[in-house]
């Protein structure tokens, strides 16, 4: 019996108002294009006779905006997890028109499969290639893929022969059993395998969308004074770790986040004669990775996606053969996950919106409140991490707000984790510091120079304890910034 092939129109017919639906994909890399644009078109047909049509959206971090974004505008999603990064949703968010649930993304697989968000319904999962005995291939992110496919009584695959069926083999394809019987994870290495190439499910529960989309790869903004000075701040920083002893000289895996400024970290690191040629155990793979790998900087990378721009991708596919031995690309609760993170040593460097003085991070909330992206895959890494760097510029909006704040408006990652704190002024060395001594050394090494004599004022107006706070001032800048467009006007607080 050979498998069974739809239209996108058909297919989207059988996701119905009210289902949770788990999609494949990693950022725009490895998501389907064509089913959730008819599903969008059958919510506003619904919508038009006064029919409620919502769903419920899984997947492994942010999508494409054929995915979010049109589904969005369709106003056909209800609850959505565990990352995005679309403009359209994100207002929708912030609007409390979709209710969205910020994880960690490596639980996002394993939390479904625990039943905390009820079953899944169906799965849609972009495919370079499916059998007839229900093996499918996936394209370049994996994501919750091999879960919801696994859990989902209805798998529709969309068949995009844009990606090469040759992918196969790039993929490593475990799913761990759940707690109390889980095993350790048997990566011991960057480029250990454990899993198998493909997604195995029924066959019978298959349907076949056939597309040929190209990916939705946006490039990166060129590299600017201030990210290659803050590129150049963290291989400065490694250069003196390893001179100092306190990182191997065979140098430790990676991870870097997403954006502009992790794609100028590793260019800088690139450039370094004295960082030795490296590997990645990332979760998503940025074109920085794939230029080094060019240039041999890279030994391997270890990822979910392969989050690149489309000449990227084309350089990748045209060129299989070299990248297949050099990229794995796994599910996010293995690419993402603390245990592998913590035995491999691996270094962390995401960016933040806001740090405070004490090395508390905000990367998801403006002003505490409006939702940006989430906390995707940072709060994996930076837990476990050999050491756990945070990068961000030391101001935003012209000099409007100092990234750099006395107290976060929202915080994701605590100063018990957070190690290291990057700017293009310097760098905060917070190891071994008492709460004191860590707001010094951030004032003093990270902080814009127009911020560094307000945020002093601050620290010592303080009252002393083990961490001096200022309840009646913490958020001052915050407040200067929501009353006068700029943190510079700041007023205190007189203690009575
Ligand atoms: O605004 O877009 O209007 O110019 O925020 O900031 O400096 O361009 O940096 O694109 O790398 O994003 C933390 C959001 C940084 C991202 C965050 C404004 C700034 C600009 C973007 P514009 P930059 P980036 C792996 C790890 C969490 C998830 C994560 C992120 C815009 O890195 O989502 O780490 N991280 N994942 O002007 C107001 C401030 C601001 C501010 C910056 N204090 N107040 N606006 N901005 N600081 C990846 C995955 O999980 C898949």
């Amino acid at each position: 019996m050979g498998l069974k092939f739809m239209t996108a129109e058909e297919a989207a017919r059988l996701i119905k108002d009210g289902d949770n639906v788990g999609f494949s994909g990693f950022t725009h890399a490895g998501c389907p294009k064509v089913v959730p644009g008819a599903i969008a078109k059958i919510a506003e047909e619904e919508h038009a006779i006064g029919n409620p049509f919502k769903i419920n959206v899984f997947t492994g971090a942010s999508t494409g905006d054929k995915l979010d974004g049109v589904l969005t505008r369709a106003n056909a999603i209800n609850f959505r997890a565990p990352y995005q990064t679309n403009k359209s949703m994100r207002d929708a968010i912030n609007a409390g028109e979709i209710k969205f649930c910020d994880l960690h993304l490596s639980m996002m697989a394993q939390d479904i499969r625990y039943g905390f968000y009820g079953n899944i319904d169906a799965a849609i999962i972009e495919a370079c290639d499916v059998t007839e005995d229900g093996e499918i291939v996936p394209t370049c992110g994996v994501g919750i893929s091999p879960t919801v496919a696994r859990l989902a009584p209805i798998v529709i695959v969309e068949l995009n022969k844009w990606n090469p069926k040759e992918l196969r083999g790039m993929h490593d394809i475990p799913e761990p059993i759940d707690p109390p019987h889980r095993k350790d994870i048997g990566i011991y290495d960057v480029h250990d395998r454990i899993g198998k190439s493909f997604i195995k499910v029924d066959p019978s529960k298959i349907v076949v969308v056939e597309t040929d989309e190209p990916n939705e790869g946006k490039g990166f903004a060129p590299v600017d004074e201030v990210t290659e000075q803050i590129g150049k701040n963290v291989a400065n920083f490694f250069i003196k770790e390893m001179a100092e002893g306190r990182m191997p000289k065979s140098f430790l895996p990676i991870q870097s986040g997403v954006g502009n400024i992790a794609n100028a970290v590793l260019a800088a690191m690139g450039d370094s004669k004295e960082i030795p040629d490296f590997e990645v155990y990332t979760e998503v793979i940025q074109d920085a990775v794939i230029d080094l790998m060019k240039s041999g900087r890279v030994k391997f990378a270890s990822g979910c996606s392969l989050t690149v721009s489309n000449p990227c991708i084309e350089e990748i596919y045209n060129n299989l053969d070299f990248y297949k031995e050099k990229i794995v690309l796994r599910p996010s609760e293995y690419s993402n996950n603390p245990e592998i993170v913590r035995r491999l040593g691996i270094i962390a460097i995401n960016t933040a919106i806001e740090a405070d003085i004490y090395g508390n991070i905000n990367s998801t909330h403006i002003t505490g409140t409006k939702m940006m992206n989430g906390i995707g895959g940072s709060g994996d890494f930076t837990r476990g991490a050999y050491v756990s760097i945070f990068v961000t510029p030391s101001i935003a909006k012209d000099g409007k707000i100092s990234s750099i704040v006395p107290m976060v408006s929202h915080e994701d990652h605590s100063e018990h984790s957070v190690k290291i704190i990057v700017t293009e002024y310097g760098v905060a060395d917070l190891r071994g510091k008492c709460p004191k001594d860590r707001a010094q050394e951030i004032i003093n090494k990270c902080a814009h120079p127009e911020y560094r004599p307000l945020l002093q004022q601050y620290l010592d107006g303080a009252t002393q304890g083990h961490t001096p706070i200022d309840l009646y001032n913490a958020f001052a800048f915050h407040e200067a910034l929501m009353e006068t467009g700029d943190m510079r006007n700041v007023k205190w607080r007189k203690h009575n």
